[in-house]
This record gives structure tokens, sequence and C-alpha cells, in this order.
């Protein structure tokens, strides 16, 4: 059973956490790759056989076209707030040169990027020279990388563009508590997505959260309306043409390395769609167009954005698509109102149709033009009140029956004081009793005054097991944003990772008190005890009892570990960082 969050908000509250040891966190001594090394700007990274401080192998930078271009490192456990020691091997075998000064830096962002020469030292051709630096990241810090280039200059020669090897990289500093990753976790149930922008999809601790934690990836803002239709080829062709911007192509790509699915944000929308699209011509100079030419062109359009996708980007599995996003008002009105101000909320699509019947339509032709594999969502908030949830509700039954639409999906932008578990539940199960798929799109839970971390955290624990116990029909979870810096509503922290991609409360709840079968398959534990409440904390387990007892404590193979005395009350017994099976029950000491 999942223990209640009031319990781990308190917890986490009231446990004296030991400073953690400094750790060697990394050493990379490229024998086995680049390790998460990549190329700076223009430059390539390589590994080469040609020297090496250690060993037979280094990295080697060439292709440098400015002193900048060279090698950079980023980990998620290298983070704002902690200091580091690095150090760092460099040679170079050019023949032109006898002597040049390399540079171990960092980069971090902090009203504005910042580089920090950590340290610099004279290196003699073909010697390798070893170079030691510290620094401490201010805390809120992000993306953070450790680089190497050559001495920066504003006056570049020749020399500065040189080849040179590094080898023998090493970080020391204090260890953040392994988190396990949410898709894994979650596996069993649906897939655990998430917004990206392209700045967080650029960068290299982004990229390395999202490998650990997501299975799901929604553009942000990329593949919208406003962000693929372009105005003078549409003009010039005489119909919708679409394109796709740097920053939907960096996703894109990123889904297609890495094998991610994505969830397709989004076809017809009121917002952040162009108004010209909606007019004569395609500028807005010249009259709305007729309800005929609108459907002629949403047609045109949406075949435009499916063989797009198709032709650039054939490999990534485009699972679901939102193709009509917040149709509907809030309050008793039925459909958004008519206008041109989307601003005010208003929507060129109820002033061109009147009606639903854009709706239908925009789903008719997804469905001729989306790959089959694709399921098709109408996408709302607010989507718990009524008479909202009812529209949604008949849109949706309409069109599951016939054959157009998979399902709703839920935006769950969501704050500690609205709504209540309880409504969102009722409305889950009213969604559900379609018959349709449901996924949760946008998922974020603002803290509201008087509200904490524990406050959201219980939230989003509840709300998870009502999502476990609806996984049979609900195939996919996104939350909105990788961590609170970079959520729309970060002031109020809505997301389950701080700026530093450290994991808050909201995520510990999320994972903590998962049947042990849902992680780790059927593990058999003899172990029974009543009256008692096990769970970890840092470097620790505790066990807060009725009376006096003892514990066994098994390994997640079955292993018995220990067997640890309690008494009546609170007791705190220091265990070293793993998964631990006590009372039938998984317990992460983190
Ligand atoms: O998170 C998005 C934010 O960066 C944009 O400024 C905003 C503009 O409309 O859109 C946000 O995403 C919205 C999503 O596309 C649809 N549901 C509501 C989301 C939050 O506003």
């Amino acid at each position: 059973m999942k223990r209640t969050l009031l319990l781990l908000g308190a917890t986490l509250l009231m446990t004296n956490i030991e400073a953690q040891e400094v750790k060697e966190l990394h050493n990379i001594d490229f024998e086995l790759g680049v390790s998460g090394w990549v190329n700076r700007g223009d430059a390539k990274v390589a590994i080469s056989t040609e020297t090496a401080n250690s060993g037979s192998s280094s990295l080697k930078i060439t292709n440098r076209s400015q002193v900048w271009n060279g090698a950079s490192f980023a980990s998620g456990d290298i983070v704002s707030g902690k200091t580091y020691k690095v150090s760092c091997a460099f040679t170079f075998t050019d023949t032109r040169y006898e002597t040049h000064t390399f540079e171990l830096c960092a980069q971090y962002d902090d009203n504005g990027t910042r580089y920090v020469t950590m340290a610099s030292a004279d290196v003699t051709r073909g010697k390798w020279t070893e170079v030691n630096g510290e620094i401490t990241f201010p805390s809120g810090a992000g993306n953070i990388s450790i680089y190497v280039q050559s001495k920066y200059t504003t006056e570049e020669t020749d020399i500065d563009h040189m080849d040179f090897f590094i080898d023998d990289f090493v970080c020391i500093g204090e260890e953040l508590p392994e988190v396990e990753s949410l898709c894994n976790l979650y596996k069993p149930y649906f897939r655990f997505g998430t917004a990206v922008s392209t700045s967080v999809i650029s960068s290299a601790s982004g990229k390395s959260h999202i490998e650990k934690h997501f299975n799901s990836l929604t553009a942000e803002n990329e593949m919208k309306p406003d962000a693929m239709l372009s105005q003078s080829l549409s003009k010039e062709k005489g119909e919708p043409v679409v394109q796709l911007s740097y920053g939907a192509r960096q996703i894109l790509q990123y889904c297609s390395d890495n094998n991610v699915p994505l969830r397709g944000h989004c076809l017809v929308w009121h917002s952040q769609t162009p108004a010209w699209f909606f007019h004569e011509g395609f500028d807005t100079k010249n009259e709305v167009v007729s309800k005929e030419t609108m459907t002629t062109r949403m047609e045109q359009y949406i075949k435009a954005v499916f063989e797009l996708l198709a032709k650039e980007f054939p490999k990534v599995n485009i699972y679901a698509y939102d193709v009509v996003n917040e149709a509907f008002a809030d309050g008793s009105n039925g459909l958004r109102t008519a206008g041109k101000d989307a601003s005010k909320g208003q929507s060129y699509w109820t002033l061109i149709y009147g009606n639903d019947l854009f709706i239908e339509k925009a789903f008719e032709f997804a469905r001729k033009y989306a790959p089959a594999t694709c399921k098709l969502y109408y996408n709302d908030y607010n989507e718990y009140i009524e008479p909202k949830r009812t529209n949604i509700y008949n849109l949706v039954k309409k069109l599951y029956n016939n054959k157009t639409c998979d399902g709703v999906g839920m935006q769950s932008h969501l704050a500690t004081n609205y709504p209540s578990v309880q409504l969102y539940s009722e409305t889950l199960d009213k969604f559900a009793s379609i018959g349709c798929d449901i996924q949760v799109t946008e998922l974020d839970i603002t803290i509201e005054s008087g509200a904490s971390d524990a406050t959201q955290a219980k939230i989003y624990s509840d709300l998870f097991d009502l999502y476990i116990k609806h996984s049979s029909h609900l195939s996919s979870v996104s939350v909105w944003g990788l961590h609170d810096g970079m959520s729309w509503r970060g002031d109020r922290k809505p997301l389950l990772f701080n700026s530093d991609y450290t994991a808050k409360p909201a995520y510990y709840s999320i994972i903590d008190g998962l049947e042990i079968e849902n992680a780790i398959g059927d593990i058999r534990v003899p172990c029974e005890t009543n009256d008692v409440v096990v769970f970890g904390i840092q470097n620790a387990f505790i066990v807060e009892a009725l009376n006096d007892g003892e514990i066994e404590l098994y390994s997640l193979s079955g292993s018995l570990v220990g067997v640890y005395k309690y008494s009546e009350g609170r007791n705190i017994i220091a265990l070293p960082k793993g998964i631990y099976i006590a009372n039938k029950q998984k317990v992460i000491v983190r």
C-alpha cells in the first residue's frame, strides 16, 4: 500500500539530513568512448589512440575554427549551489608549435551566460600536463557544463585553432541522492512524458534528465500552428504551407536519435494561430474566409503537417496528437466566443463556423492523414468544471463513436487549492465511462499561498494513485516541463524537480510506495510485521512502531540484508543508499 504523504512531508521537514560525503563523481579515461563529452561549437571530438596520458586512448579535439571551439561535459550530478574539484590532462602534437596554453573552464546561466576559467596551464608539445581547478556554481544557476579550450584571446591566429587532446578527466563533488527513473517505474502503467523547449533540448543537463525520466515528449511551443504555418509561403502557394523551425527540428531530431515517442501538440486552436490563416489571401487586410474555404484550408494544413513530419522525421513515433485544443469556453457558453482576439479567449474557429463542425472536420482530416499508429485527442484545461466537463464528454463521446477521435487529453493545470482530488477523480471516471483512452497531457500543480511542498506532494501522490487505478484506459501522463525553472508558472513551483534538477518532495511522493511488483517483478519476502510503518529517507530508513520489535530487511533479489531491532516510536536506522524490501514494501534509501 502507498503510505500517506502527510507522513512523507513531515519526514522531509523533520529529518536533519546529514551532509553528503564528497566523492569522485566522474573519472573518464576515454578508454571506453567519449563518455558524455561533446563538441563545443564547430569542433569535432573523437577517441584517438595517437597519444594517451593513461591507458591507450584519449579524446582528440579537431576542426576548431575559433578559439572557444573545444569539448564540453555536463551531467545531472553537477548542479547549482555545489562545489566541484575538477582535473584534466592536456597535450598537443602539432609540430608547428612548441608550447601553448590550455584552459579548464565552466559555463552556466545566471542572469546571462557566465564563463569561468577554473585553471590553465602551459603545455609543451607531446607532454601531458595536468590542470586542476575548482568551482562553486551559484544556487539557481542553470545549464551547467565544464569545458576545455585553448587560452582565450580576441586576436586569434592559427595556433589558437590547433588540434589538442585531453585525458583523465576527474570531477569530485557531493554525490546527489540517486533518484529512480520515472518512466521505468511507471512503465507497467503508462508513458511518463514531459513538455520540452528548444533550450532544454539543446542543453546537456536537460538531455540527460530527459533520457533518464521520460519516454514521451511534447514540444511546448515549437509545433503549434503559429510555429509551423508560413504566411509568405502560404500566400505564394495559395494554400496553407507548413515548415519546421530550428526548435521543432531539435526536438524531433532528439526523438528520432533516441527513439523517444512524441505527442504532437497541436493542430486546431484559437490561440497561437496566426490571424492571417483565417483571412482571404492569407492577409488580415482582407475579409475573413467562408466556412467552405476554411474547411478546405484546414484539410490542406492538417495533410501538410503529417506529410512534412513523415518526410523529414520518418523515424519518429508520433503516438498521439492533440487535434483540437481548448475549443470550449469556461462558464456556460459551450464553445468559445466567436471573435478575432485570442488574447480575450475569442476564437476565429467559432466565428467562422458558428458551431462545432470545425471540430468534427479536424478529426476527420487528422484521421485521414495521421499515421495509423497515432492516436487522436481532444485536449482541454479546466476539464473538471461543469458545464465544460459535460461539453467535452458529449463531444468526445460523439467523435469516439464515429471513430475519428481516440480519447480525451486532460491538460491538468492544477493548483494546491483547486480542484479537489475528489472532483478530479469524478472527472476521470466520467471520461473513462466513454470507453475511450485518456491522456494526462500537461500536468502541473502550483503551490498557492498557505500551501507547502508537502501539500503539493500529497496531491501529486493522490493523483498518481488515481492514474494507476485508471491505467487500463489511461495511456500517458505528461508533466508540463522538466523543472520549476522552465515552467510557464515557475513562480509557484508546480513541477517535480527544482531548477537544478534535484528531486522535490512531489517527485518522491509519486515514486514512493509503488508496489514492489510494479518495479521489480514478483518477489516473495517472508517478512510480516504489523503495527509498523517503514520508509526510506536520505542515508537511513525509518521505522515508526507501536511496539518494540525487530524487522528484516531484504535486498531486491530477496536475500536478507539484516535484522534490525526497533522500539516503540520513531526509529532511525542508518543504511547505505539503495532499494530494500521491508514489511513487503519497497524502501528507498537515498
Ligand atoms: O507553456 C506554454 C507557454 O510557454 C506559452 O507561452 C503559452 C502560450 O499560449 O502556451 C503554453 O502552453 C499551453 C499549452 O500549449 C496549452 N495548454 C495551456 C498551456 C499553458 O498555457
